[in-house]
């Protein structure tokens, strides 16, 4: 552990613990699918390039060996459509016991994720088939209100995105629907107005990271990510590196990301002073970053450094010091 204390004048004196850790990237320009890539990194490294900064994407920009790239100019990046996390908004086990949360009324050729336009909410269509669609669509939501594994539905007569249709049937109700069953697929059916698309509870993730994080910042091309069948990212480095979504089993050349573990600090920040600088406000403990990452320069640290801010449990990064916490 490493401790640093930096002086900043602000209103109280107040402390932030920051996290810094020693990222390497890896280019391997052997092609692979993006799977196997996945596989790969994982393996040897820690995984596929989380590249979610405009710094982090400098930083590949000016690594890359044109030459060992050759022609193709892409190479993968952890980046990719979870098509496979279909689930339930409900998630109580008890309920769905003898049942599972498996049952499907898909017809032929969906979800098809059409037009790659993100297709992660279900609805049931006026004739009781199921489509994957954009969940900012406005649909009248199918709310269930459940009692042990027995659920009754209801129609509520008011447009909603899928997002608020969860909210209302959550607030007023149990959840969204569930259908475990044909017979409940026909009971709403039956319920829902004639002809009329109406949301039912099942959704999926859309774009995210292979080591988890969610998406965040983006640097896709202009009219990308459109194919609805391609759910893996490659960034473009004839083209600033931008992103473009291709068929998952193309091969590519790819980059890994390396965590050093040995590098990993722990920076405890003391601001002390009478300003009245808001520290909640996100530009400036951007800001803050910034002067931590030139005094950790300044103090020889020639690494590639990643800092980011350690939220306390109460979501707060800074927090007043109390009398008998001074040391
Ligand atoms: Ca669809
Ligand atoms: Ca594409």
């Amino acid at each position: 552990m490493e401790k640093i204390l930096l002086y900043i004048t602000v209103p109280s004196v107040m402390f932030a613990v920051s996290t810094l850790a020693n990222i390497q990237y890896h280019f391997i320009y052997e092609p692979r699918s993006w799977s196997d890539a996945q596989s790969y990194c994982r393996k040897v490294y820690t995984d596929l390039v989380t590249a979610d900064s405009a710094e982090i994407m400098t930083k590949l920009r000016d690594s890359v060996d044109w030459n060992k790239l050759g022609s193709q100019t892409n190479a993968w990046i952890g980046l990719y459509e979870d098509v496979n996390s279909w689930r339930w908004s409900l998630s109580d086990e008890a309920f769905y016991q003898d049942y599972g949360t498996l049952y499907r009324n898909w017809p032929t050729g969906q979800p098809d994720n059409n037009g790659g336009s993100g297709e992660s909410c279900l609805e049931m269509t006026g004739s009781g088939e199921w489509n994957d669609i954009g969940c900012d669509q406005l649909r009248k939501p199918i709310c269930s209100s459940v009692s042990g594994q027995t659920a009754t539905f209801t129609v509520v007569n008011s447009l909603m995105t899928w997002t608020q249709a969860q909210s209302h049937c959550r607030s007023h109700y149990t959840d969204l629907a569930s259908v475990k069953s044909s017979t409940d697929n026909d009971n709403i059916k039956a319920i829902k107005p004639a002809e009329e698309a109406v949301w039912l509870g099942l959704f999926r993730d859309q774009w995210k990271w292979s080591n988890g994080s969610l998406l965040a910042y983006t640097y896709w091309m202009s009219g990308e990510p459109n194919g609805p069948t391609e759910s893996c990212a490659a960034t473009h480095f004839d083209q600033s590196g931008v992103w473009v979504d291709w068929e998952c089993r193309e091969a590519k050349a790819f980059i890994c990301f390396h965590e050093v573990p040995s590098s990993n600090h722990v920076v405890k920040i003391k601001l002390a002073g009478s300003s009245t600088v808001n520290l909640q406000d996100a530009a400036v403990q951007e800001g803050l970053l910034n002067q931590l990452k030139e005094k950790l320069k300044m103090q020889g640290v020639t690494a590639d450094i990643r800092l980011g801010w350690k939220r306390r449990r109460d979501g707060n990064v800074f927090y007043q010091e109390k009398q008998d916490d001074q040391k």
